[in-house]
């Protein structure tokens, strides 16, 4: 039977299945070569194929795991050629994040920008606690929200404390599977018990399971929204690296980037100060914004010269 895995600890899974029913899954032997190096074969959105076992009671086997859409990995704390998969078959990510208390740095956020064009996964951003912005932290977000959507990111500003803006939110996840992250601090947890009925978060727990561990939030945690759609929750996830990036290819993850790549002289132009680049000549000329630009630069020089 067809399942989703909406939670995974690495030795058991959370799977619901066709009718709705969760069931408490365990991995059967080994399955694609291709995952070998990563360290967990499964990852919540997965979807897979389910037996039931008989022991313990509501126990299932998964025994096949289906084609991903997409995914997202960072780099296993085990090894640098290890990837653990975050989560699997998203329609989007969101990132929360705040001006004030703790205040997200421009550079984090398009790191996080990066790595969701490097996975194909399109983005939006949240920032939170609007309650707590005064003139320049209002202006902060205007310049930013202006910057982004310009880029084809929307940005949403929200007050989980007022309830403010979560309505819009909540229509932009309505229907389709949405990774969370963000620094900690920023009001992930709190924005998760407005959007979320005070059940789901509560019968998230499988009847007939006594395994330990199952209040952990270390794991990541998939979660179905009342007007349909599903948001995944990453605790203890600060960032999801910029696995496999090469220089060559990071300003294919900049959108504002990626349009004028054919107008440099050169096709392996790094936009530093090679002659003829585009990309330096729209920065100038205000087309790219210059901070995006900065960050591009930063990304760049933490990337290691890889010998292709
Ligand atoms: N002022 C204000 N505080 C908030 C808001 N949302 C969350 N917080 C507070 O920020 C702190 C961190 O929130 P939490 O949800 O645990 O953040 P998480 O680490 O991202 O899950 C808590 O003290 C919350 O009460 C908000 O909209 N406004
Ligand atoms: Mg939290
Ligand atoms: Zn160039």
């Amino acid at each position: 039977m067809k399942s989703t895995v909406y939670k995974s600890t690495g030795s058991w899974y959370i799977v619901k299945d066709e009718k709705g029913v969760l069931h408490n899954a365990r991995m059967k032997g080994i399955f694609r070569l291709d995952e070998i190096t990563s360290t967990n074969p499964i990852a919540v959105g997965d979807a897979v194929s389910i037996e039931i076992a008989g022991e313990p009671e509501n126990s299932v086997m998964i025994n096949e795991i289906l084609p991903r859409r997409n995914y997202i990995n960072r780099q296993s704390p085990k090894g640098k050629n290890q990837h653990h998969i975050i989560a699997a078959n998203l329609d989007q990510s969101v990132l929360v994040a705040t001006l004030k208390e703790p205040k997200t740095s421009q550079g984090f956020i398009d790191r996080f920008l990066v790595a969701s064009e490097a996975y194909h996964v399109p983005s939006i951003i949240v920032f939170n606690k609007s309650d707590l912005y005064k003139k320049k932290e209002q202006e902060k977000y205007e310049t930013w929200k202006e910057m982004y959507e310009r880029i084809g990111y929307p940005v949403f500003l929200v007050s989980v404390k007022d309830n403010s803006g979560i309505e819009a939110l909540m229509e932009q996840l309505s229907g389709k599977t949405t990774l969370m992250s963000g620094h900690s601090g920023v009001g992930k947890s709190s924005l998760l018990n407005v959007i979320l009925p005070e059940l789901a978060l509560r019968t998230q727990d499988v009847s007939g399971w006594s395994g330990k561990g199952l209040h952990t939030t270390t794991f990541a945690e998939m979660y179905d929204l009342p007007a349909g759609g599903r948001i995944i929750d990453t605790p203890g996830m600060r960032e999801f690296g910029l696995v496999d990036i090469s220089k060559q290819e990071l300003s294919h993850y900049f959108p504002e980037m990626r349009a004028r790549l054919n107008d440099c002289q050169f096709n392996n132009c790094l936009h530093i100060n090679e002659p003829g680049c585009a990309i330096k000549e729209a920065v100038v000329n205000g087309e790219i914004s210059e901070d995006r630009f900065i960050s591009y630069y930063g990304i760049l020089e933490t990337i290691e010269a890889k010998s292709y």
